[in-house]
């Protein structure tokens, strides 16, 4: 089902796009001067495709910009804002943990040109950490919201929400998931770019400084924006009412598709189909007088389901989804779980053919990080009280057979300042293992600490010269920029040593750590050897 709320564009053509293209190809039509992000799945081929297309089908130059991390990323969208031009800025969901202090800030202070934020968020985690739904961070920041239900909305979200952020003086976000960001569609879209209006500079540029006074006065205005947001979604062609039977069902974003699929054309069903926040309660209100049941289906965590509920409970109604166990708690939802949740009858699972082998992921035969983690694992494997933290990259894979030699993964940057907390514990030899990317990502703040208080650990970065996990995007920093770098945080220049992770320099390499993790205080060892995928 199409669910187009824009008029057909009177210019235009078809293409066939992954969602994470349709938003890419909408902002560089609606005439972004810029776009910033930091890899990472399911929102990378946002920038990707802003880096190719670019040139081709827009009327100016478009600055398409990796940054050092999301925060950064964020940060350089934002200014492009206020300088009066149109960016948008990408990552994936748990990138908005790092991006969070200017996206929640910024709502405070507004945008100038078009501010379009994108979150890619991972239900089922297919290639994350977790699985948190971005929807609670529009609502935490009190700004308008979408969650597009196809490509095509995607597109056209996109392309409006850039006069939505001018309009409203906003930042305005979209939450897209894997299903949609890594499937295609056809996708009608405009045969050429606008021209955004010339903004010039912002008349009040006092707005921007959050001292208390001027965040207080922003902040009432921020509050004050919320009953006209609702309003605006109510309004919003992207949300849709449909009263039928004394059922009903509230669907979000792709989930709507899920429910289309299972009901058909001929249905009795009431339908609410939610694409655009904040929650339209007047809809709601609408939908859930009307019938006795609901349910309701969202990919993500129950974000509007809790909210029907709330604490008490409707009286008289009954209001069903993840929470009630009508739909599965976690992981992603589907034509299948959705059916059953409607109530419909679980359609026959097609036997496989053939068992397949599983095939858990593995480092690429040749890989660098494969031969340090062979010195690293004999190097150590002496001591009974040692502790090696890592990082997210490709070498987290270290954790399975046959290296089984890192004991964590938490978050980008983590591993220094754990592997610091727990030399304090009294740990020896407290080491940690992190990438090329993540440092310059986030590893360099903790590492000056460690380097003030020459903490007792053993630091090793993983140079490969790319970020090989995301699909070999340019790393910020390699070779001697990584030492550079490292000197510059404060580690004495003789603390920081080089190894050749392959087979050949295995009995050397395997001395170098061991000489570095018996000497007192902080050591950083750079094992210097490119991805063999580049
Ligand atoms: C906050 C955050 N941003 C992005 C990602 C996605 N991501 C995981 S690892 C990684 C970079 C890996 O690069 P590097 O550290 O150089 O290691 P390599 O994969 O090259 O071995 C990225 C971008 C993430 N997990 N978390
Ligand atoms: S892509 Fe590169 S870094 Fe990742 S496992 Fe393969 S060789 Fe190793």
């Amino acid at each position: 089902m199409t669910t187009l709320a824009t008029e057909p564009k009177t210019e235009s053509k078809t293409d066939v796009l992954l969602g994470d293209e349709a938003i890419a190809l909408a902002a560089i039509h609606a005439g972004i001067s810029g776009a910033f992000s930091y890899p990472g799945t399911p929102a990378t081929e946002i920038l990707e495709t802003i880096e190719k297309r670019a040139k081709r089908d827009s009327a100016g130059d478009v600055h398409a910009c990796w940054a050092a991390n999301e925060k950064v990323a964020y940060e350089e969208a934002l200014g492009m804002s206020y300088a009066g031009k149109r960016s948008i800025v990408s990552m994936k969901h748990v990138g908005l943990n790092v991006a969070a202090d200017p996206f929640m800030n910024s709502a405070l202070t507004g945008a100038h040109g078009g501010l379009v934020v994108v979150v890619a968020d991972d239900p089922s985690m297919h290639s994350s950490q977790n699985e948190q739904d971005t929807r609670y961070y529009g609502e935490f920041a009190q700004l308008p919201f979408y969650e597009p239900a196809n490509q095509q909305e995607a597109y056209d979200i996109t392309l409006e929400a850039f006069e939505e952020s001018e309009r409203l003086g906003l930042p305005v976000l979209i939450r897209v998931v894997t299903r949609l960001a890594h499937s295609r569609a056809n996708v009608q879209v405009r045969s050429e770019g606008i021209k955004p209006p010339a903004l010039g500079r912002y008349k009040n540029a006092i707005d921007w400084t959050l001292i208390p006074s001027n965040a207080r006065r922003r902040n009432v205005r921020l509050t004050g924006m919320n009953a006209q947001l609702v309003e605006e979604a109510e309004a919003s062609p992207y949300n849709m009412l449909a009263l039928k039977g004394k059922t009903g069902v509230i669907a979000s974003g792709i989930a709507t598709n899920y429910v289309y699929e299972n009901l058909g054309e001929d249905h009795d069903v009431s339908m609410l189909k939610i694409a655009r926040y904040p929650i339209p309660t007047k809809l709601v209100k609408q939908l859930v007088g009307h019938c006795d049941e609901v349910l309701v289906v969202e990919d993500g965590y129950p974000f509007i389901e809790s909210r029907l509920n709330g604490v008490l409970g409707l009286e008289g109604k009954k209001i069903k989804g993840r929470l009630t166990g009508d739909l599965p708690r976690t992981g992603e939802l589907n034509p299948d779980n959705v059916r059953v949740g409607l109530g419909l009858a679980a359609l026959p699972t097609p036997e496989p053919v053939d068992e397949l082998a599983g095939r858990p992921p593995q480092l690429c035969k040749g890989c660098p990080h494969a031969d340090f983690y062979n010195a690293l694992t004999e190097a150590l494997k002496e001591y009974d009280n040692s502790i090696v933290f890592s990082d997210i990259g490709c070498y987290t894979l270290g954790v399975l057979p046959p290296y089984s030699a890192i004991e964590s993964c938490v978050d980008m940057g983590a591993s220094i300042g754990m592997a610091r907390g727990a030399s304090l514990a009294g740990v020896h030899p407290s080491c940690c293992v992190i990438g090329d990317s993540t440092f310059a990502h986030s590893g360099l703040t903790p590492l000056v600490g460690a380097a003030r208080s020459n903490s007792n650990m053993t630091v090793f970065i993983l140079d490969n010269s790319t970020v090989a996990m995301t699909g070999a995007q340019q790393t910020m920093a390699s070779g001697d920029e990584v030492v550079d770098l490292v000197k510059g945080v404060g580690v004495d220049a003789e603390r920081i040593r080089i190894m050749n992770p392959l087979p050949r320099y295995h009995e050397e390499n395997i001395k170098l750590i061991q000489e570095e993790v018996e000497r007192e205080g902080l050591s950083v060892v750079i094992a210097r050897r490119p991805c063999i995928q580049i």
